[in-house]
């Protein structure tokens, strides 16, 4: 059985979301999204109690390969939503109406090389040409403000941005599948480290068109989230809060209509940074939880 209060290695999590797809067929389904650089599948979890195309939420965790508490925080929802269904009604009334899409391991060729070699990895793994660094950092890569500042054309540093938008595999297999869908109402990214909950935009100062309602929902999220152990967040938009950064994953999103986006950056300020203990994983989770179910049902109740 899967110990959530552990890290796993990427073979782990691709067999827990067999295992939870073999448990739960009635609710929970895989979908192949593309292959990595490196031929790796790319799998989402749709969770759906029924329809064609409902209204949706898209999760993704673990972008950045070293956020190891946003993979682990993935896999316990995913484990939390099939628990919940049918008991917490605030879950069921959200599945009732819409699906959620969980991608869990959103860059799993980065994923297995924090095992492998390096365990501060944070880009993709796809080679530069004229270069022996490697990769290109998938939250600079996305088709929002893209070569803007906040965003680097240097292929040996962290936030290199690639050649052009939508270069990398894992990018452009979520881009194409969200279009397809043409339905989600709410992006959310989820990364450590820094207890933030922001909102667009990062690329530009301009000030989003639904800015008050996605900072009174940000701030209710942040007390429900505090509630559980006290966890303190701060909230604003991306360029606000912490820098100007371009190509990112919901500023692309909020430009594609989907008017609930956030990034999430989990556990904890910099004690630990990326190497959070194992033991905060499940204490991680379960606030996130929170302010997860509280985004999620602003998105129901105002379609
Ligand atoms: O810089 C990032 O990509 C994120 N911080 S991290 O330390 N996890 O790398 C912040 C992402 C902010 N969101 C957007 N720029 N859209
Ligand atoms: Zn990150």
């Amino acid at each position: 059985k899967f110990v959530y209060s552990r890290y796993h290695t990427l073979s782990e999590i691709y067999s827990f979301q067999d295992m939870l797809v073999a448990e739960n067929p009635k609710l929970v389904s895989k979908i192949v999204i593309g292959p990595s650089f490196e031929g790796r599948p790319l799998n989402i979890l749709k969770f759906s109690t029924g329809g064609t195309n409902r209204p949706a939420i898209w999760i993704d965790t673990g972008i950045h390969s070293r956020e190891w508490v946003t993979q682990a925080s993935g896999t316990w929802f995913a484990k939390k939503i099939v628990t919940d269904y049918g008991r917490d009604p605030s879950l069921t009334a959200i599945l009732n109406k819409m699906d959620i899409f969980l991608e869990i391991v959103t860059n799993p060729d980065g994923f297995a090389y924090t095992h492998s070699n390096d365990r501060l990895w944070r880009k993709t793994r796809k080679p530069n040409p004229g270069t022996t660094c490697v990769g290109v950092d998938p939250n600079r890569n996305w088709d929002a403000g893209f070569g803007g500042p906040g965003s680097s054309n240097d292929p040996c540093l962290q936030t290199y941005r690639g050649p052009r938008a939508n270069s990398e595999s894992e990018v452009r297999s979520i881009v194409t599948f969200v279009k397809s869908h043409n339905n989600f109402k709410a992006f959310i990214s989820i990364h450590s480290y820094s207890q933030l909950l922001l909102y667009p935009f990062g690329f530009t100062p301009m000030p989003i068109s639904n800015r008050a309602e996605l900072n009174t929902l940000a701030q209710r999220a942040v007390t429900d989230l505090a509630s559980l152990y006290g966890t303190q967040y701060r909230f604003g938009s991306v360029i606000d809060t912490i820098y100007q950064a371009s190509g990112g994953s919901i500023d692309w999103a909020y430009t594609q209509g989907i008017r609930y986006s956030y990034t999430f950056e989990l556990r904890d300020t910099g004690r630990f940074g990326f190497l959070l203990p194992a033991d905060q994983i499940i204490p991680t989770a379960r606030e996130t939880w929170l302010a997860l179910m509280t985004i999620m049902d602003h998105t129901l109740k105002n379609p």
